[in-house]
């Protein structure tokens, strides 16, 4: 059978609970949503139509990207196949494991993208050039 997970990220569809009132999405560190534990939630907004963030990897920390509001594309590259993922849904995450390139782009007007991560804040972890990122890949 073949396997649906895809070759660099893997998307999570969350539980949902969902009545009249409408829908809430829990996410627990240390389990299938968020397969971490998670020591810090930062979130992105205000992205000017255009614009494109990202443009780094990270060496230890890993991270699950959710577009909370509106749709945001994102592509991740591990120094030899690259792959694209459109996140349209506050009801999935995208797992992102460490070593891994990231661009986002396409925010739609008023995107929201929040990003759950394993590590504090450290700017030593980021490797923001990418031939740097090629020859770190190598090592
Ligand atoms: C990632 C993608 C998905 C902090 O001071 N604390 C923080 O927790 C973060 C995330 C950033 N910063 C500072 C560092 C820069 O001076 O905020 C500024 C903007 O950060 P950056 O240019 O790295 O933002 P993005 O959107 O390119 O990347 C961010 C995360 O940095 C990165 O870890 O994986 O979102």
């Amino acid at each position: 059978m073949p396997s649906t997970k895809p070759l660099l990220a893997t998307l999570i569809t969350f539980p949902t609970m969902t009545d009249g009132r409408g829908d809430l999405v829990a996410l627990e560190t240390n389990t299938p949503n968020v397969p971490f534990t998670l020591k810090r939630v930062y979130y992105i907004t205000n992205v000017p139509q255009g614009q494109d963030r990202g443009g780094h990897a990270h060496k230890a920390l890993e991270g699950v990207l959710i577009a909370t509001s509106g749709t945001i594309d994102i592509t991740v590259d591990n120094g030899h196949d690259r792959e694209s993922f459109t996140l349209d849904s506050p009801h999935k995450g995208l797992h992102l494991e460490a070593g891994l390139w990231r661009e986002m782009s396409n925010f739609s007007e008023g995107a929201v993208l929040m990003v759950l991560a394993s590590e504090v804040y450290d700017e030593a972890d980021y490797i923001r050039d990418y031939q740097a990122f090629l020859e770190w890949v190598k090592q």
